[in-house]
């Protein structure tokens, strides 16, 4: 009989010593298939593999070092006083990142029904919502227009694709689904704190199908945030969902038709939570609102949206669909190593953002990565795409949009932020995190917990595009600070010291620079690493290694500062990201226990279930790998007998037996 502790052990130790998938829910885990030996057997004769996009093995080379090259030492003169600063953001929350969900891949990413759950999705989540409070996800995307809910399927299936009537350029299969999705996204939210958008179908506004909203509402409740209606409108013509006169005018017209309908709708509990108008930029926004769509219909919605990529590869997703010669990802991989990216997508709604705020509405980035029709291999997969992320995202948050959703398609993207196995390996490969995955950590501990933290774009170092950095204010007073640094370092060039300066000289504040900051750093060997990233000593592993938890000891820096010269001077490697931690409060509140993440509560009881002191498991984080190792000798000694333990109210550990190996749960706060 196994003892709680060694069961501890075998929980620390999968990363890296097993090969694990495991799905479970409450009370009703089932196994999904057999437990590998180890990972490295495994990954042996995986070449065929790297066909697909998620796990495409293409490695770039990092750009050159920018000629003229940037200081790499220089000041960044800060006020200390959110009073004393001009051009602050509206107040961000650390959910800013969420992820959107293409509805078609609900149940490899998510689960195959309300009874099994993937765990690694739900451990992904929990790393996420332990440093921003909750994570906010879309299930939807150009999937939702034609999906219908309905009563059941053949084989009690939860969703049914018909592909032979794809649509759209990019083969968008129309799906039925049944409410058990409903219940699945549910009962995630009873385990993780996840909150939902979903899609309205607008397929057919003489035809509505608003189901969905009837089912959502009532199983959701406040676990459901809103409802996107109309996804990319200024696509339907072009994607043959319309006819060619279809305009503005057309879509403010359909808008109204559904808008009244819900209102009529006495299954629909919840009004005033729509969104739109999610267009991608062919029609401008202007031109929406010209038609008077914010007046007549603010009282319907709560999120103004639009969908944006930086880039496409269409080309080479669609060789015949007309798109052009495919385009090389070396040739531009430099398009994302610069702050000029994020500015550049986010100019076009300056004039719009203000909007929200002056009709009391949230502005989201609903649907956005590196590159739609898939992402550039070797570009939407490296490093480079989380320091994109990063600086992206919090371009967005100084521009005041108040959220973002990184889109999640099934094997045939590069730029996931996580993809699990193909299914004829889900019993032997963990789950590939993309390196994107990280900006969701970086921007959820930049923001904090407190609703209030306001971001400023300091346009350091003259405004380099290389080296940017933001500091964030956190009730009104200087919290944190992050500096990116796109470069590779090159001829041991490229890394810069930023000298911090609050407060104090002839700024009129009071010396603000405090004894000592801390510091959490985002780390590759290069912008073109695919798998080696750390966020403070941490990773979520490489591809087909990962269970959705973050393994190793977390390294946070204390750099003492020179308080007689007021300044702190702070190294950023290249490439990397600088997160600084610099009020006494913001120290504190965020510094970070290796309890955040695994202080859980079971997921499930199946055949065996074993409770444990929470402090245990607790402390059991962050084991080193000789602790780790400790778990494998437990393999053979395993049987598939009832096994309880001493019980420890909230938190249980969940153990399976499954064809000569254990799986264990990953424990989940609830
Ligand atoms: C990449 O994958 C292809 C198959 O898709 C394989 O032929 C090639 O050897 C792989 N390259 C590397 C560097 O692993
Ligand atoms: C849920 O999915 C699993 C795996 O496919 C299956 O074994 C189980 O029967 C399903 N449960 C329900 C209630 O459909
Ligand atoms: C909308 O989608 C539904 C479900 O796929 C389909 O039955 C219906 O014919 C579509 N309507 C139009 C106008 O395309
Ligand atoms: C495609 O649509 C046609 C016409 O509605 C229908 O008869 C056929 O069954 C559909 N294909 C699939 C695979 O559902
Ligand atoms: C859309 O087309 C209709 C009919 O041609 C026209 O009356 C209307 O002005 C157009 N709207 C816009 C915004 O162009
Ligand atoms: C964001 O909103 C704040 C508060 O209204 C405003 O002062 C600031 O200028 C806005 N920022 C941008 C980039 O529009
Ligand atoms: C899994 O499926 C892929 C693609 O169909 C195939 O090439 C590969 O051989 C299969 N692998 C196993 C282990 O079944
Ligand atoms: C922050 O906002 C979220 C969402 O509205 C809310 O659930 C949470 O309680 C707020 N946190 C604080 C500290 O006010
Ligand atoms: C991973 O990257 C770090 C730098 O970020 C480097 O120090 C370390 O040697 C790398 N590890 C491997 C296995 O490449
Ligand atoms: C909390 C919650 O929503 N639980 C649901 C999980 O899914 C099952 C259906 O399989 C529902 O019956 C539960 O209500």
């Amino acid at each position: 009989m196994l003892k709680p502790s060694l069961l501890l052990s075998l929980a620390a130790c999968w990363t890296h010593v097993w090969a694990v998938t495991v799905y479970g829910q409450e009370g009703v885990t089932q196994p999904s298939g057999v437990l590998a030996t180890a990972t490295a057997t495994a990954t042996a004769n995986l070449d065929w593999i790297s066909n697909y996009a998620a796990y495409n093995n293409k490695t770039l080379t990092p750009p050159a070092l920018p000629d003229p090259m940037p200081s790499t030492a220089f000041t960044i003169q800060v006020m200390n006083n959110a009073a004393n600063v001009n051009g602050l953001s509206v107040q961000q929350s650390g959910d800013f990142f969420g992820f959107s969900i293409e509805m078609s891949v609900v149940q490899q990413v998510i689960g195959k029904n309300a009874s099994f759950i993937a765990v690694p999705f739900l451990n992904l989540l929990a790393t996420v919502a332990d440093r921003a409070g909750r994570v906010r996800i879309r299930v939807g995307g150009n999937t939702q227009e034609t999906a219908t809910l309905v009563e059941s399927l053949p084989s009690n299936e939860m969703i049914a694709k018909d592909k032979e009537n794809a649509s759209n350029p990019t083969d968008t299969p129309i799906l039925d689904f049944t409410a058990e999705m409903i219940y699945l996204m549910s009962n995630v939210s009873a385990l993780v704190n996840a909150k939902w958008y979903l899609g309205i179908p607008f397929n057919d506004t003489s035809n509505l199908r608003l189901q969905i909203a009837e089912v959502a509402d009532a199983v959701l409740g406040d676990n459901i945030l809103a409802y996107q209606l109309g996804n990319e409108p200024d696509l339907y013509v072009s994607h043959g969902h319309r006819s060619s006169d279809y305009n503005q005018t057309s879509y403010y017209n359909e808008f109204g038709v559904v808008v009244d309908a819900l209102n009529n709708d006495a299954k629909i509990t919840k009004h005033g939570n729509l969104v739109a108008p999610s267009t991608q930029g062919t029609w401008t926004l202007q031109s929406v609102w010209d038609t008077g769509f914010l007046t007549t219909y603010q009282d319907a919605i709560s999120v103004l949206s639009v969908e944006q990529y930086p880039d496409n590869n269409c080309a080479a997703a669609f060789p015949d669909a007309g798109f052009g010669d495919p385009v090389d990802p070396q040739s531009v991989f430099a398009n994302y190593l610069t702050h000029a990216s994020g500015q550049n997508i986010v100019n076009q709604y300056l004039s719009s953002t203000p909007l929200a705020a002056q009709y009391g509405k949230q502005f989201m980035m609903f649907e956005t990565n590196t590159a739609s029709c898939g992402g550039f291999p070797g570009v939407s997969d490296s490093f480079g795409s989380a320091l994109w992320a990063v600086d992206y995202g919090l371009q967005m948050a100084y521009s005041n949009f108040t959220g973002a959703l990184l889109h999640i398609g099934g094997q045939d993207v590069s730029y996931n932020p996580f993809t699990p196995p193909p299914t004829n390996l889900s019993s032997t490969e963990q789950w590939t995190v993309g390196p994107i995955m990280y900006s969701t950590l970086v921007l959820a501990e930049a923001l904090g917990t407190s609703n209030t933290s306001r971001v400023l774009d300091t346009f350091a170092n003259s405004a380099n595009a290389y080296t940017p950095a933001y500091a964030i204010y956190e009730n009104d007073v200087l919290a944190r600070m992050v500096l990116t640094n796109f470069m590779t370092e090159q001829n041991g060039q490229g890394a810069y010291t930023a000298t911090i300066s609050v407060g104090g000289g002839d700024t009129g504040e009071a010396n603000g620079t405090p004894s000592s900051v801390k510091v959490k750093y985002l780390l590759a060997p290069s912008v073109a690493e695919k798998d080696n990233v750390t966020w403070a000593g941490q990773t979520y592993g490489g591809r087909f290694q990962c269970d959705g938890r973050l393994s190793g000891t977390e390294d946070i820096q204390t750099i003492q500062c020179d308080t007689t010269a007021n300044t702190c001077q702070i190294p950023v490697p290249a490439p990397g990201v600088a997160l600084v931690f610099i009020s006494s409060d913001a120290q504190g509140v965020t510094e970070p226990s290796t309890t955040q993440t695994y202080s859980t509560t079971a997921v499930t009881k199946v055949k065996n279930t074993v409770t444990i002191d929470p402090s245990v498991l607790a402390t059991s984080n962050g084991d080193s790998a000789k602790d780790r190792a400790e778990g494998s000798t437990s393999q053979g000694s395993s049987s598939d007998a009832p096994r309880t333990a001493g019980v420890a109210p909230g938190l249980t550990l969940l153990a399976m037996f499954v064809t000569g190996a254990w799986v264990v749960v990953a424990a989940m706060r609830r």
